[in-house]
């Protein structure tokens, strides 16, 4: 069993510079020509995308071994297998616990020699860092700087599993009864959102364009923007939903939450409605900020924030290519481990077992739909992969217990000999076990109570290469805005609905399926991982452009006649996309 807290990899090391087109052709098209950052990009992010560990297992099978030679071990969550280096008598281990989002930015980091600045949380991170913290990776080929930050136990427990994720967390995906309150969470969050701000000042200069990712940061950009030269560009993406203004009144600190995002030049969200609750709480909370609904900008003590929608995907090429490479013996293997019949109609879940996923609904409305489908009995096999995370928090263990707790009861009460209608697992698959799963599925069931975004079902789309599975979606989803008219939508909490829509699911005409899946194939592709980086650095792009025009009307016209608007005026920004992302 793995634990997890942030986004996973589904992409090895290797996989990403070949890639494949929509049908699955290979193409000889290079990295170069996609996502390139402006000027020297400075990433920031609680997780980091390399992490060294000891391997004391492997140390000791390999005692009988010579010492100084560099082992490959055989990793366990589908990346690539990277070679060992040694440290004293201990070997090393360079794990990649990368998510989406840290795979697609990795090349990005390497083409533009940046600097990549994350939490060291693996044993062996601060033995082979140099007296800053800081190591070249990738480590077989280094072309980039990850700079680690050492946080104590304490500091840990307080801002990752505390503010992060007791306050910030349930708040933003409105489980206010959640929220937990304890004295020093909120201190360390600021403690710690000063000790990355205070490791990007050391690194960026004039040209600069510092780039942090997601809610364990909402307090830096404004202590960078007041340290670094004016001219860098400092630009933030917040993963999670923003909250309505009613639930965000709860937040302890909230103006000061605000005051720190609007140190940004750019704050982006995955949908529309999380850019308007934001302005909204803007426009409540903070008088001085004048909010432009019409731009989309807040100006805030002089200076300009530019908050934009750009919806996330994903790596569209390796899930294609994962799930055709993924041969019959990879899936009879998965079958076979699972005790699932090779004939049966299989519905999926996958996700990390957070109490956000609407597991416990999507185990109720299967339960309902075997009542109401008897004949569905021993046909019908749902497979939910559920990996525990964040476990060090009560509500978490909990949940855990509960999804538990109702795959066993449903299984005793509909399970006959050779068939249990459920089987639920908390292993962590490797990518290409991921992806043969993926392809498989007849249904795939994705029912957030609420979601950012949701990349499973855009990953579950990208590896239909067979083009007939379905994908039930609740509407609560960031990926609905762009996939729910051809999925079959829920409302996660009206289990009948929910469980109507099921059996629909399982019986659509083949066309039908096709016809979907065709059309959501098109907007996964369309709007992936590529696309919203390109989006992304073009917004950063027109923010920067903007400010040096803005710097340079202030030096001219000082003193002068000053265009007064010249800050809220940006009338420019990116294409939208080709799709309807
Ligand atoms: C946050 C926001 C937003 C899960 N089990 C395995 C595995 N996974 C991977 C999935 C997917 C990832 O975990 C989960 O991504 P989600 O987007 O579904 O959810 P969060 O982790 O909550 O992510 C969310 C996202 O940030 C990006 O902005 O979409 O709304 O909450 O990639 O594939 N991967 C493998 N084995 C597993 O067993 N390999």
């Amino acid at each position: 069993m793995r634990v997890i807290d942030e986004r996973l990899s589904l992409t090895s090391p290797s996989d990403r510079h070949s890639r494949a087109d929509r049908r699955g052709r290979e193409t000889t098209e290079s990295r170069a020509d996609g996502p390139t950052c402006p000027s020297s990009l400075i990433v920031v992010s609680n997780r980091q995308p390399y992490r060294h560990e000891y391997d004391d297992a492997a140390s000791a099978a390999g005692d009988d071994q010579s010492a100084a030679t560099a082992t490959v071990e055989t990793r366990t969550d589908g990346a690539a297998p990277e070679p060992t280096a040694e440290s004293g008598d201990r070997s090393i281990t360079v794990d990649e616990p990368t998510g989406g989002l840290t795979a697609g930015l990795d090349p990005v980091l390497k083409q533009s020699a940046g600097t990549w600045i994350a939490w060291g949380d693996g044993d062996a991170d601060f033995d082979v860092a140099d007296e800053q913290n800081c190591v070249a990776v990738p480590p077989d080929d280094p072309s980039y700087t990850l700079q680690r930050i050492d946080l104590s136990d304490e500091a840990v427990d307080s801002y990752y599993y505390g503010f992060s994720n007791r306050v910030l967390w349930p708040l933003c995906h409105g489980f206010t009864d959640l929220v937990e309150h304890r004295s020093n969470d909120l201190e360390w969050y600021r403690t710690v959102n000063e000790r990355f701000a205070e490791a990007v000042c050391e690194h960026a200069t004039a040209d600069s364009v510092v780039w942090l990712q997601d809610y364990h940061f909402a307090l830096a950009s404004r202590m960078i923007r007041e340290t670094v030269p004016r001219s860098t560009t400092v630009a933030q993406f917040w993963h999670i939903p923003w909250p309505t203004a009613a639930t965000f009144q709860h937040c302890p600190a909230g103006r000061r939450l605000l005051e720190g995002l609007l140190g940004n030049d750019l704050l982006g969200f995955h949908v529309d409605r999380y850019v308007e609750r934001f302005l909204d709480c803007v426009d409540r909370s903070l008088p001085a900020a004048a909010v432009d609904w019409g731009q989309r900008t807040v100006t805030y003590d002089g200076e300009t924030t530019r908050v934009v929608a750009t919806p996330m995907g994903v790596d569209t090429e390796s899930y294609d290519r994962n799930a055709r490479s993924s041969g019959s013996s990879q899936l009879s293997s998965l079958l076979e481990r699972y005790d699932i019949e090779r004939e049966t109609v299989i519905g999926l879940g996958v996700d990390r077992l957070d109490y956000t996923k609407g597991i416990p609904e999507r185990l109720a409305a299967i339960e309902r739909f075997l009542e109401w489908n008897p004949s569905w009995h021993g046909e019908f096999t749902f497979v939910q992969t559920a990996t525990p995370s964040r476990t060090e928090i009560q509500t978490y263990e909990r949940h855990g217990e509960l999804v538990r707790s109702e795959v066993k009861r449903i299984n005793q009460r509909f399970g006959i000999q050779d068939w249990d209608p459920i089987v639920y697992t908390e292993d962590y698959l490797t990518a290409t076990e991921l992806c043969a799963l993926y392809r498989r599925a007849d249904l795939m069931v994705v029912s957030p109570l609420v979601d950012g975004m949701n990349l499973v079902a855009q990953e579950y789309v990208a590896a239909s290469v067979d083009g007939d599975g379905t994908l039930v979606l609740s509407q609560e989803t960031g990926a609905h805005e762009t996939l729910g008219s051809q999925a079959l939508t829920i409302d996660p909490t009206d289990i009948d609905g929910f469980a109507h829509q099921l059996e629909r699911a399982v019986s659509l005409p083949a066309h039908e399926r096709k016809r979907r899946m065709n059309t959501l194939r098109n907007r996964v592709f369309d709007g992936n991982l590529e696309w919203w980086m390109k989006t992304q650095f073009d917004w950063i792009r027109a923010v920067k452009t903007e400010r040096h025009r803005s710097d340079s009307t202030r030096d001219t016209d000082s003193g002068a006649d000053r265009d007064t608007d010249s800050d809220s005026d940006m009338e420019f920004g990116p294409h939208e996309p080709s799709s309807s992302v």
